[in-house]
């Protein structure tokens, strides 16, 4: 069975997965996939309409938010779980169809007159197998239209993917916003209306970029407001002795229900991977379990949870397929599954850890301290705009040079190792921002520090891009000119599609000159990476000495 697959970097020789996943994505999970996206494009057709005569569902808006972020890469590999959610949305959409076409009845006194995309009909198989065989006749990727307009449909629809994933973390704090929730349905039904040009998407996509940014600060509140502000923490690298659990992906809250569920139980927790900012929370840091990091970024999980005594969760992404190991002390919960993975769900919200703690107390965890170093982690908005009037100075006086944003997801490719030399080559009288799992690649270099500063200053999870951005509306206001005028460059990584959603927020808010790498997207066509080059001048990376050169003595 064929698959098409080019959302994320990691695409079968940089142009599309058709056999299977780079990732590990079978076809048919890819084709299950599909066919999901395809069913909750039916439900955004009456959302969308719906939104026309004032009538929500918050249904329809939590189907659509779980079933994107499910196909996020690295979320989900299960294909009873995904066959599952289509038979949800499925129910979801008949059930807006209906008050729908009621509710339009009653207000203008006859039939909804109008023809439908055909997603908006869609019903589907019951069997997994079924639903498998159905997929091959749904029109996903129609041949027949412009490579342009595909070009911009998949952007659009990568965007959304990964501005779900932020919605869902926030709406599991209780938050949600109305303009994020009613975008999504404008988006997914726009891209089944075969009347829009390459003008409209590319209109819609920077309308995008601005509603992700209200989602970003919409999860922004909500760490914050669940969590307190992060501040500068130091976070001990290596293991203690004792029982232990690895928490990895995104949710602060499963890490926090955690915490509290084992505070008096002898098990220490530890952070891994993009987890590890959550060190700097206070209602996180209170624990004092809550010990440490173990690990690094996504890519190197097998290696690193083969052969150690403890269990391990998944929140979110990124999840691969665990190794025969560790299949039985490792676990999923949330979006996230993998066959043959056991996976913890929630009662009303709460989830019960208990099967893991006992898990961690049979293995009988590290028997030995072994520290390797101390980071620090911690610097949100609030506490670096702490220091605003001191960096200032510092930019005044001239003791710090340049910002360089160096953000973005970790990958397997060779050529991401141009992180770390570039982080190693910045001059030292330069500060370094950074933010998710690409920062594995150099924060454990000791960059040292500029007067008060460190000089690697860690922002966050890629979930708390607002931070970043913050920042530098925030400098720019102090310095009275645009953020395109600031001493920040910005050098980032991508792997899936969060990325792509902040890197729509960017252009979004007229941020030029950004350097993407390791490699640029492949679903981005010719003359839309011309359209974004000429409107951007977004370049793909070179080498950290040519870059540094570039943007230090243009
Ligand atoms: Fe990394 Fe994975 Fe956070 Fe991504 S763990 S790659 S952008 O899912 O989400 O940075
Ligand atoms: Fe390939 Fe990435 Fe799609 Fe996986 S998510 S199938 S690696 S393009």
């Amino acid at each position: 069975m064929a698959m098409f697959c080019r959302q994320c970097e990691q695409t079968a020789k940089g142009q599309v997965c058709t056999i299977s996943g780079v990732c590990g994505k079978k076809p048919e999970v890819a084709a299950l996939q599909d066919l999901l996206i395809y069913t909750l494009k039916g439900i955004s057709v009456y959302a969308n309409l719906s939104r026309g005569l004032n009538l929500k569902d918050k249904n329809a808006d939590k189907s659509v938010r779980e079933g994107l972020f499910t196909t996020v890469t690295n979320v989900n590999f299960s294909s009873e779980k995904i066959a599952e959610l289509i038979h949800k949305a499925y129910e979801t959409k008949e059930k807006i169809k209906k008050i729908f076409l009621q509710e339009y009845k009653n207000k203008k006194g006859s039939e909804f007159p109008s023809r439908l995309p055909a997603a908006a009909d869609f019903i589907p198989q019951d069997s997994v197998s079924a639903l498998i065989e159905q997929a091959k006749s749904v029109p996903i990727a129609p041949n027949d239209i412009n490579a342009d307009i595909q070009s911009l449909r998949e952007i659009l629809l990568y965007g959304l993917k990964g501005m779900a994933a932020y919605a869902d973390h926030a709406a599991i704090l209780g938050e949600e916003d109305e303009e994020v929730n009613s975008f999504f349905h404008k988006g997914l039904s726009f891209l089944v209306n075969d009347g829009l040009n390459a003008d409209d998407y590319l209109a819609l996509i920077m309308e995008f970029g601005k509603v992700n940014l209200r989602c970003l600060e919409m999860l922004d509140g909500a760490h914050t407001k669940y969590l307190g502000n992060p501040v500068p923490t130091k976070v001990m690298l290596g293991v203690k002795k004792g029982p232990a659990i690895i928490v990895s992906g995104h949710d602060l809250y499963d890490l926090k229900q955690l915490l509290e569920q084992t505070k008096d139980s002898g098990v220490n927790i530890y952070t891994h991977s993009e987890m590890l900012p959550s060190h700097g929370y206070p209602e996180l840091k209170k624990y004092k379990h809550f010990v440490g990091h173990f690990g690094s970024a996504w890519q190197n999980q097998q290696k690193e949870f083969e052969n150690i005594p403890a269990v391990i969760l998944m929140t979110t992404n990124c999840i691969q397929e665990p190794r025969v190991s560790y299949k039985d002390r490792i676990f999923t919960t949330g979006l996230v599954s993998f066959p043959q993975v056991e996976h913890i769900s929630a009662l009303e919200g709460k989830k019960d850890f208990s099967k893991l703690i006992q898990k961690a107390k049979e293995l009988g965890g590290f028997s030995e301290d072994a520290f390797e170093k101390e980071i620090i982690v911690g610097f949100g908005h609030n506490a670096v705009l702490g220091l605003a009037d001191k960096i200032v100075e510092a930019v005044k006086s001239k003791a710090i040079r340049h910002f360089f944003l160096i953000g973005g997801c970790d990958g397997a490719k060779p050529g991401r190792n141009y992180y770390t030399e570039f982080a190693q080559k910045v001059p030292s009288d330069c500060v370094i921002l950074t933010l998710a799992c690409g920062k594995f690649r150099f924060n454990r270099l000791n960059l040292g520090s500029i007067g008060p500063f460190p000089r690697l200053l860690d922002c966050g999870q890629c979930n708390d891009s607002y931070s970043a951005i913050k920042i530098a509306i925030a400098l720019a206001d102090a310095f009275k000119c645009s953020v395109n005028d600031l001493p920040l460059s910005l050098v980032l990584s991508w792997y899936e599609q969060k990325a792509v959603c902040i890197l729509l927020t960017l252009l979004s808010l007229g941020i030029k000159n950004i350097r993407l790498g390791p490699s640029l997207p492949a679903f981005v066509s010719p003359n839309v990476l011309n359209i974004l080059v000429e409107k951007f001048n977004i370049k793909p990376i070179t080498t950290p000495d040519n870059d540094l050169k570039e943007i230090l003595h243009p």
